[in-house]
């Protein structure tokens, strides 16, 4: 199989040049493209389909994914799981404009659900309408269909201002009518949206679905296809205004399938150390939550369940997609990916259900691909995020990979995966700007509107390796947290010293990570978030690049080294300006870190520890 050969050989030209020179980054992707084409230029007809399933606020860490047998049996068993797989923004709007761009919020600049940071408005005036993957696969020679959830704030009055740009065709769920699971409106291709009151949102999304893969299956051209498919469930029931009526904003469960509205009646949200805990954890505003009280558990186990309720009509449209693509006898030609938007809490630290924080929960989300050369039942553990799958999914169309994306295919080989453990990094970098709010009766205010807390601004790390399983975050408030997930995977003690965390009896376990000083690791991991917070393209990749321009240094490990010491004591530290709602540079404070060895460009260069 030539295309199993081209995964091989990709990755090890990857890893090459990885662990080489950080700058033939964009190089190696010219030399993948040259070995897929070379001597045949007629690949489009036997390369790959995709079908790519988001859902929406779906969790890993609670027990969805034990609720959706269809899903797990036809996907993950068949391809690969991905256990550390991450989104950089908790956050539908700006995780989906990340995702289908390849870049990091701070460089698409969409940062909210709304305007003026955010929706669908906010995506266009970026110019992203114009530049983004659905365009670049049509380019590319793929053809392309889309059902369900786009963006928010894509609405009856701004869908055609301009329309969705790259896809063949489309069937889009509008704004205000997006989370009304019983009186969902639709708006395909160009034409008028049409109210769909009274059915099943996911019930029509399947067959919208089913449709647009008949006519990809039925299509007589040799380009091969990339569906996309966006239920709303999971994500909260929510009934908005229209554009004269702002105020109105009330969530509620999610509304199963009548069919599905009987179904587990004993499940609970799993009652971990973290669910209610008695002492307050995180900061900021997380910080002076109130226990919560047996009715407002007893009402979150049901919304709960109504989530997981939710979920069975796409755990059946999963089991449709793939029985269709086994009669048209394309399965074995098909990626399917299935992953979330973001991640979701219910009551863990206190919190009301909803997402927006930094937490394990709300950030690493169900991920799983199946497809030719993915062996099934593997089992991924490096670090990856949303940011790598445009780079994924260029890599399986065979294009040269964008010398602006912020991420790194995914490994989808056992050989992939040799590879990645040489030159793969092993950092997150998660941001958030703006506001967070509850969902469901009880994170609401009197009035039934949403509760509002401001200044959930931060910047964050999430780092895994060998050595390290961590956390960091500053946020605008000048807060910091720091947590130590192999000592602490339920995030209740934040290491960082600072007069409002939890003490814990254990001095060593809060001055020292295995046998680094809590300092060292702190001045290492705020430098790597200096860089990460402003990084572009391969930065954000080699972030430590930046740092030890030597290339000495790829790791947290590497930069623990005593000789580094005051190189990290004095360098400048993220910290904010003050709170603001969205990415303003002037709020933003240092944008650049000081350079191991000397100069960056900005007359900040680190001369003295040459
Ligand atoms: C899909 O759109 C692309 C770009 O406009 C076009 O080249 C291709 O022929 C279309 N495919 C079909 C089946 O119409
Ligand atoms: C909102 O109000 C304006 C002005 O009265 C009106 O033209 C428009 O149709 C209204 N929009 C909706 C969705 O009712
Ligand atoms: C439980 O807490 C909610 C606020 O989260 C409050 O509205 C409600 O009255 C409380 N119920 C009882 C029985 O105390
Ligand atoms: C703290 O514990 C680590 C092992 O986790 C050990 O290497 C280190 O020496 C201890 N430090 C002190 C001050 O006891
Ligand atoms: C948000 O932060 C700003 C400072 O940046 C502060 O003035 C304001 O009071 C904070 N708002 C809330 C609700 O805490
Ligand atoms: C991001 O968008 C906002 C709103 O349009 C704008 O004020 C801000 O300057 C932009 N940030 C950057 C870094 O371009
Ligand atoms: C100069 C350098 O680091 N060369 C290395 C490039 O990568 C290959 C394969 O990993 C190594 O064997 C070289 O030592």
């Amino acid at each position: 199989m030539r295309f199993l050969a081209f995964l091989a050989i990709a990755g090890l030209g990857q890893a090459i040049a990885d662990t080489n020179d950080t700058s033939s980054f964009t190089d190696h992707n010219d030399a993948d493209q040259q070995i897929i084409l070379d001597g045949d230029h007629s690949v489009s007809k036997d390369r790959p389909n995709i079908i790519f399933i988001l859902v929406d606020d779906q969790d890993l860490q609670m027990d969805s994914l034990n609720y959706t047998p269809r899903t797990m049996h036809h996907i993950a068993d068949q391809g690969a799981t991905y256990r550390n797989h991450f989104v950089t923004t908790a956050l539908c709007c700006p995780s989906r404009v990340s995702l289908w761009t390849g870049k990091q919020a701070h460089n698409t600049n969409v940062t909210e659900i709304y305007p003026p940071y955010g929706g669908y408005p906010k995506f266009v005036a970026e110019g992203h309408n114009d530049n983004w993957l659905p365009l670049w696969l049509q380019d590319g020679g793929y053809d392309t269909y889309y059902t369900g959830k786009l963006f928010n704030a894509h609405t009856v009055d701004n869908y055609h201002s301009p329309f969705a740009t790259g896809f063949n065709a489309s069937d889009f769920v509008l704004d205000p009518y997006t989370y009304q699971y019983l009186r969902p409106v639709y708006q395909r291709n160009h034409d008028s949206p049409r109210s769909y009151e009274g059915q099943h949102t996911v019930d029509v999304l399947a067959e919208k679905t089913l449709g647009f893969l008949d006519d990809a299956l039925a299509s007589d051209t040799d380009r091969p296809f990339f569906l996309a498919v966006a239920p709303v469930a999971p994500h909260s029931n929510l009934e908005m205004g229209d554009e004269n009526d702002t105020t109105t904003f009330r969530f509620s469960a999610p509304i199963p399938a009548t069919r599905h509205q009987h179904l587990f009646p004993d499940a609970i949200v799993p009652r971990t150390p973290h669910f209610n805990p008695d002492h307050p954890s995180g900061v900021s505003w997380i910080r002076t939550l109130p226990r919560q009280n047996e009715s407002s558990i007893a009402y979150n186990d049901e919304f709960y369940r109504n989530r997981l309720r939710a979920l069975q009509a796409v755990d059946e449209l999963v089991e449709d997609i793939v029985q269709r693509l086994e009669d048209a006898d394309a399965l074995q030609n098909t990626y399917l990916f299935y992953t979330s938007d973001n991640g979701y809490h219910i009551g863990q630290h206190r919190l009301h259900p909803g997402k927006e924080c930094g937490f394990e929960e709300d950030i690493c989300v169900p991920m799983f691909v199946r497809g030719p050369g993915i062996s099934p039942g593997m089992e991924v553990t490096s670090v990856t995020t949303h940011i790598d799958l445009a780079p994924t999914i260029f890599r399986i169309a065979g294009l040269p990979l964008k010398e602006e994306f912020d991420g790194l295919a995914i490994p989808l080989t056992e050989t992939d995966i040799q590879q990645d453990e040489l030159s793969r990094h092993e950092h997150v970098n998660v941001e958030y700007w703006g506001k967070a709010g509850f969902e469901g009766v009880f994170g609401q205010a009197p009035d039934g509107g949403p509760t509002t807390f401001y200044n959930n601004t931060y910047k964050a790390l999430r780092l895994i390796s060998p050595d390290f399983n961590l956390y960091y975050s500053v946020w605008c408030s000048h807060e910091h947290q720091l947590y130590d997930l192999t000592r602490d995977p339920y995030q209740l003690h934040n290491l960082y010293p600072a007069p409002n965390t939890i003490p814990t009896t254990d001095l060593n376990a809060t001055s020292y990570i295995g046998p680094y000083p809590i300092s060292h690791i702190i001045s290492r991991l705020d430098a790597l978030l200096l860089v990460l917070k402003s990084c572009q393209g391969s930065t954000c990749i080699y972030p430590w690049k930046e740092l030890h321009p030597a290339g000495d240094v790829h790791s947290l490990r590497d930069a623990l080294e005593g000789r580094f010491d005051h190189f990290y004591a004095d360098q400048v530290k993220v910290q904010f300006g003050w709170c603001e709602l969205g990415y303003l540079l002037e709020a933003e404070g240092v944008q650049y870190p000081l350079v191991y060895g000397g100069g960056n460009g900005d007359g900040l260069g680190w001369s003295e520890w040459v």
